[in-house]
């Protein structure tokens, strides 16, 4: 088998937001990049489409691979086949709410999954050659034990995914102990952007404020409002999972902004930017948004979103990654809630009418 000096990389979760973003700073700093994507029926490579390259063209970068999370054979031939010297494993069922419905999967997909993509590079003899980054969370310290949250906080995780990703955390942390393993975990806040996917509150928050605006949407429908997340930039973000794999020792880092912000702060700033001012009344389920001109009532809670158990307050300590890795944020919240906004405005002048989400 040939050996390669390129640097090599394999992308699981590549056709979400933050492989989107990976994929493209990876190509920009020259390495050969395989993703794995699942089979669908319908398109799911929206996101990539911009660096998507023909295999029948001479010399292509960027290559597809059909796959899925919870195949271990899949999972070892694409090691195998690409012989990666860097791999990042983004890939989860990675919505809360939605693993209060689906725990046993989303425990297959992101606890064994890790697990499996640990030891497709173990079974293979390349866990010294290969190194290997995490997509741990915030979600995590779920319970707050402490604030602002750092790599030493207690964890208390408070959904099946949270519990899925802290034992693919801790597996990591004995690959990296047992194996010798340069695996690293990046436990990140919530980072959103203009790919972020519309069910996440902020994107649904934009989505709606522009669809509202442009006569397209009557209401927006939400949980709780009080919640509080440490919201930033996705582009940012990745540039932190690429510079944990570039150290010479592997270790776990927290990438955060260090402000939060509650979920209603963040609809007020939506609507702000498309020029409504949003005035509340009531409380708890009864909470309404009113338009403050018109009066007309916009955003309403519908305790469907509500979690049977919630994360109150996420407020990341990013020192570590600053003075180790030389990474920080440079978008705050607002900026990001403003980007977000212009970029739904945009698509939505010539898309079809938003239905609820
Ligand atoms: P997305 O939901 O946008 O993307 C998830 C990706 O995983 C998609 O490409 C999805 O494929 C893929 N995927 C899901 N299940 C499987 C499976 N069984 N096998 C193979 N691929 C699968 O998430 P993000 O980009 O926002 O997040 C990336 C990672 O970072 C996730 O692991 C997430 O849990 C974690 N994370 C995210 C944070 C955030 O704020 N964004 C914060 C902290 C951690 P498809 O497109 O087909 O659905
Ligand atoms: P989160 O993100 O659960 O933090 O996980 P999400 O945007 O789904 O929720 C953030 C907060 O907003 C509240 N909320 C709503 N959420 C959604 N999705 N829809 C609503 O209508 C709504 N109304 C209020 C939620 O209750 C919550 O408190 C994200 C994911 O990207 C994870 O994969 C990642 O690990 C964490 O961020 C860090």
């Amino acid at each position: 088998m040939i050996v390669s000096n390129e640097k090599i990389a394999l992308v699981t979760g590549i056709t979400g937001q933050d492989g989107a973003y990976l994929a493209r700073l990876l190509l920009e700093k020259g390495y050969i990049v395989h993703g794995l994507k699942r089979r669908s029926s319908s398109f799911n490579t929206s996101r990539i489409e911009e660096i998507y390259e023909d295999p029948h063209t001479a010399h292509p970068r960027f290559f597809l691979h059909y796959g899925d999370m919870t195949d271990s054979t899949n999972l070892i031939r694409l090691v195998q086949e690409t012989q990666p010297t860097e791999v990042y494993n983004l890939a989860a069922q990675s919505h809360v709410q939605v693993s209060f419905e689906t725990p046993e999967y989303t425990a297959n997909a992101d606890a064994v999954g890790t697990l499996r993509l640990l030891e497709a590079i173990r079974i293979l003899g390349m866990e010294k050659r290969c190194r290997f980054y995490q997509a741990s969370t915030s979600e995590l310290y779920g319970l707050v034990q402490e604030v602002p949250q750092r790599e030493t906080t207690p964890f208390y995780p408070r959904s099946p995914y949270a519990a899925a990703k802290l034992y693919a955390y801790w597996i990591v942390v004995n690959y990296r102990e047992a194996y010798k393993m340069h695996a690293s975990n990046g436990i990140l806040f919530n980072h959103e952007s203009p790919l972020r996917g519309e069910t996440f509150v902020t994107r649904k928050i934009t989505r709606a404020a522009a669809a509202i605006s442009l006569g397209r949407q009557e209401h927006l429908y939400l949980g709780n409002l009080d919640a509080k997340r440490d919201w930033g930039h996705a582009k940012e973000y990745v540039r932190g999972m690429w510079l944990m794999l570039q150290q010479d020792e592997p270790d776990d880092y927290v990438l955060a902004t260090g402000e939060t912000t509650p979920v209603r702060t963040f609809v007020e700033w939506a609507f702000e930017d498309v020029g409504i001012g949003l005035e509340w009344k009531g409380s708890g389920v009864d909470e309404k948004g009113y338009c403050r001109n018109t009066g007309r009532c916009l955003v309403e809670v519908d305790p469907r979103y509500f979690r049977p158990t919630e994360v109150d307050l996420l407020i990341g300590d990013p020192a570590k990654a600053k003075q180790k890795l030389g990474w920080s944020h440079e978008t705050s919240p607002r900026e990001l809630a403003r980007e977000m906004v212009q970029a739904d405005l945009q698509v939505m002048q010539d898309a079809p009418v938003v239905k609820g989400v």
